[in-house]
């Protein structure tokens, strides 16, 4: 079956469809098409112009913003996606509650508050498409303003609202769905906030979360899948890694840009002459999280082993420094209680990169809003002398940072692997625990590469992947 032919009218930032096809591109890059329906509009918002060739199943999408990038939508696996999607069927002002009232066809009502309305106006006055930003300033707004008028037009796809200034928003019922104020929709979205942690101790030996470096390099799918893992695992192994300086930065430009730190931007660790750090030298490394001495602490650290000692030692262990915080709570509340308030100094002072005097002062434990734990900073090297805390508090403090050290420990807490060389453990910083055994010099060389990423930027690359994959 040939497509009908579609034409395009621009009306304001909506285009008409003239045929008998509903089809919008919607705000981020998503392409819907909607059920037959005459002489129905659609509504671009700021996605592109979406052109159809005669005789074509597919649809081809131009997004400006990625200079001329386009990309093609199967029509017809589009159009059954979206049937059975309510469009709006009324809509009425609410004076006492200052809400515009959206009924569906599909059952239930939306409110629209007149503020956000206003606020939100996508009209190439209020609203700049290029940059996807608003235009309307706080200092212009009148928070206190009503609508005159609300309508629902284009076969129930478009609410109209006019201002008493003579000003009128239109909004197209995806943009407005995917906005919903109800307690439902509310609940769905708190639930995409929400971290999808996946606990684990000794047992993840036996099945660690792998990914082949090459791979990673070239396919999307499975560089997302890659992320999603070190979101909710904390930990990955990747595999056949070149051993050849440089790899740590390659992999860091797939997801978005190596973190540049005091230690540099891809950083060395050998036993060095002079060490900056003391995982610059062959003595064993405590279980710890890096540089708690930042305020802004890289969320994620990918070592790469280029040459793993022959001797005995270089092994590393990896503890899930969430999961042993919950052991601490349920075994030991108060040491709970007092690693999550009682704030620890970090300072780390000397020159690699350039001269630095790193300080922070904070607690050992973070808690989210609901009481979870959302990070870790734990590190023995970098804790500093300096604790800004009542004489009384101290005796307490140290039993409790020995109490969570000591959990962090239990073998059956602990993943220890030696890196071959072509191995890198990537894993996230602020969660995962990780330690080396002392090696000795006599086995030959040891040289991991190292480098960090920030939280901000993964899952910033994971939205990008998502919306690219269609996932
Ligand atoms: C580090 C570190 C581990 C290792 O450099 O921060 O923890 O195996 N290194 O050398
Ligand atoms: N290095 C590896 O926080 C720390 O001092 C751990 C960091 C030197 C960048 C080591
Ligand atoms: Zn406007
Ligand atoms: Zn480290």
């Amino acid at each position: 079956m040939a497509m009908p032919l579609v034409l395009w009218r621009p009306v304001h930032r909506s285009l008409a469809c003239q045929r008998p096809r509903n089809i919008s591109v919607l705000s981020g890059q998503r392409l819907k098409v909607n059920s037959i329906r005459p002489k129905s509009s659609i509504t671009c918002l700021g996605a592109g112009i979406p052109h159809l060739q005669q005789g074509s199943r597919r649809l081809e999408v131009v997004f400006p913003w990625k200079l001329g990038a386009t990309r093609n939508f199967s029509v017809l696996r589009e159009c059954q996606r979206l049937e059975g999607e309510s469009v709006m069927e009324k809509v009425c002002l609410n004076e006492a509650a200052r809400v515009v009232e959206v009924e569906w066809s599909g059952g239930g009502v939306s409110r629209f508050p007149y503020v956000w309305l206003r606020d939100n106006c996508q009209c190439q006055k209020c609203f700049n498409p290029d940059s996807r930003a608003r235009l309307v300033l706080m200092a212009d707004l009148d928070v206190k303003l009503s609508p005159v008028r609300a309508e629902v037009q284009a076969a129930g796809s478009l609410l109209t609202v006019d201002w008493p200034d003579g000003h009128q928003s239109q909004y197209d019922w995806p943009w407005l769905k995917a906005r919903c104020f109800s307690a439902q929709a509310l609940e769905k979205r708190g639930r995409d906030w929400q971290r999808k942690t996946q606990l684990w101790g000794s047992e993840l030996a036996q099945d660690l979360p792998k990914a082949d470096f090459s791979v990673l390099l070239t396919d999307d799918r499975a560089l997302y899948d890659f992320l999603f893992l070190l979101d909710s695992v904390g930990l990955v192994l990747v595999q056949n890694v070149p051993c050849e300086v440089g790899q740590v930065d390659r992999l860091a430009n797939r997801v978005a840009f190596l973190k540049h730190t005091n230690y540099g931007k891809e950083f060395v660790v050998k036993s060095k002459p002079n060490p900056s750090n003391v995982a610059y030298t062959s003595a064993k490394l405590g279980l710890h999280t890096d540089l708690p001495q930042y305020n802004y602490t890289p969320g994620v650290q990918m070592l790469h082993c280029i040459e793993q000692s022959k001797g005995e030692g270089g092994d590393n262990h990896l503890v899930d420094g969430i999961n042993v915080a919950y052991q601490l709570k349920e075994e030991n509340p108060e040491a709970f209680r007092l690693l999550t308030t009682l704030k620890v100094n970090f300072k780390d002072d000397g020159l690699d990169y350039h001269r630095f005097d790193l300080r922070e002062r904070r607690t050992i434990l973070s808690l989210d809003d609901q009481g979870n734990v959302e990070s870790i900073n734990y590190n023995d090297q970098v804790r500093d002398s300096i604790l800004d805390l009542p004489a009384e508090q101290v005796q307490p403090l140290y039993d409790a940072l020995k109490a969570y050290n000591t959990i962090m420990y239990l073998p059956r807490n602990c993943v220890r692997h030696k890196m071959a060389a072509g191995e890198m453990i990537a894993f996230n910083n602020t969660r995962t625990l990780h330690g080396r055994l002392a090696y000795s010099l006599t086995g030959g060389t040891r040289h991991l590469q190292g480098g960090y990423l920030d939280w901000d930027e993964i899952y910033s690359r994971m939205r990008v992947l998502k919306t690219d994959l269609g996932i």
